[in-house]
């Protein structure tokens, strides 16, 4: 590359420290409550959609905090197929799911066992794959697990859930036992798009699940009907069933499962410290956001959004608020990509308390958003260079991130601890 004369490059770096400030001219910069003065948003490239306001201050383009933590990197594992989620079983291993329809165990140590047998088939090509997993929360007496997947289907496919007795062997693999389908989003639909998905446990043992609504136009319009599963949150017992109070059970012609509507592809989901679900969808070009999904509440796609469509032109009417729809608790332009997320209570990094860290595909890292209520105060970055397809905290506190290389189709497993 070309060396830039000194004077140049000077200019350069101060238009792109005040290009978060350029974009929204009446945000003031933000101080912390503490008296520690707060750095500028980590985000300085000019957004997608220059002329969409936030409806609130701090709800795009928080500003970095005043102290962020050092990050040690350390590769614990790769060479792994092109993976798409993780869970830490109580024994410290890690079971990770692999995009093309393979569950292992991975050691400690970074030694991944064979495929575990029994898992069903899937679509894996797009967007599809055999997607999240989570324990039952009696995973130490039940060894079951769910699993989520893009399931081929008579006439196209759909995101599935399943749940198995794990039984591992003493090579490091193992069976899935009892494999039984307990939900199926519907309409079936033949596209490899937007999918979804995760799973997340509510404090009472009921499952959320996370979909897409399959990216095409038609489909897509389906976000807002509630007899229609394509871009929903569901919450469901563990047999499948819809659970008793879901906001929609006594509308005619509503999926009793439905928790709400209004989504785009939801491929990020965790509990804050309350045991409350907060979720990050990918929105449109410039449209990434993050909600707290409440019962029965409209999410608003695709009537109401940040951002644009990928071949710019404006989402619908270009309509970014609607009576009757919620507001994003923080959105991005540009996108990170959401993939997974946690939220950290662990030891390791006292300054991440009470925070969520949210994979990022094309921001290629892990974006760490610091809470002050139900709003986002700080946005602090943590740069991997490479797509972050999920993000877990360990036992001991660190945090793992799984990358991916499409490419290459393998993946690393990532641990990051605090430096001294
Ligand atoms: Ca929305």
């Amino acid at each position: 590359m070309t060396r830039l004369p000194r004077l140049m490059t000077s200019a350069l770096i101060t238009t792109s420290l005040t290009a978060g400030l350029v974009a929204f001219p009446h945000l003031a910069l933000a101080t912390a409550e503490d008296g520690a003065p707060a750095g500028l948003p980590v985000e300085t490239a000019e957004p997608n959609a220059p002329s969409q306001e936030p409806a609130f201050i701090g709800q795009t383009r928080a500003p970095q905090p005043g102290e962020m933590p050092g990050v040690v990197q350390e590769v614990v594992a790769e060479g792994l197929p092109q993976l798409w989620a993780l869970e830490f079983l109580p024994d410290g291993r890690m079971l990770v799911t692999a995009k093309e329809g393979a569950l292992h165990i991975v050691s400690a140590e970074g030694e991944a066992g064979p495929a575990i047998e029994g898992v069903p088939g899937v679509v894996s090509s797009g967007q599809g794959g055999l997607l999240d997993v989570a324990l039952a929360p009696d995973f130490e007496q039940s060894s079951r697990i769910y699993f989520s997947y893009a399931e081929p289907r008579e006439g196209g496919n759909g995101t599935s859930v399943a749940a198995a007795t794990l039984v591992p062997d003493e090579a490091g693999g193992g069976t899935l036992e009892d494999v039984q389908v307990i939900f199926q989003q519907q309409p079936t639909y033949d596209n490899t798009k937007h999918f979804g998905s995760r799973l997340v446990f509510s404090p009472e043992g009921d499952l959320y699940v996370t979909v897409g609504e399959r990216s095409d136009a038609e489909p897509r319009a389906q976000a807002q009907e509630l007899a229609s599963g394509l871009g929903k949150i569901f919450r469901i017992t563990p047999e499948g069933e819809a659970v008793e109070g879901n906001p929609f059970i006594g509308t005619e012609g509503a999926l009793p499962e439905i928790w709400s509507l209004g989504h785009r592809n939801l491929q990020s989901a965790a509990l804050d410290g309350e045991g409350r679900l907060w979720t990050v969808e990918h929105g449109p070009r410039g449209g990434d956001e993050l909600n707290m999904p409440e019962a029965g509440l409209n999410y608003g796609w695709p009537e109401v959004t940040y951002g644009v469509e990928y071949s710019g032109k404006v989402v619908g009417d270009g309509v970014t608020a609607m009576e009757g729809t919620q507001q994003p608790v923080y959105y991005w332009d540009p996108v990170i990509a959401p993939s997974g997320m946690a939220y950290y209570e662990g030891e390791e990094f006292p300054e991440w308390q009470g925070a969520f860290l949210i994979g990022g595909l094309v921001s290629q890292g892990v974006v760490v958003a610091h809470l002050d209520g139900d709003r986002v105060s700080y946005e602090e970055r943590v740069p991997l260079n490479a797509r972050v397809r999920d993000v877990k905290v360990a036992p001991d506190g660190a945090v793992y991130a799984v990358t991916e290389d499409r490419q290459s189709g393998s993946s690393q497993i990532i641990r990051l601890t605090r430096e001294d």
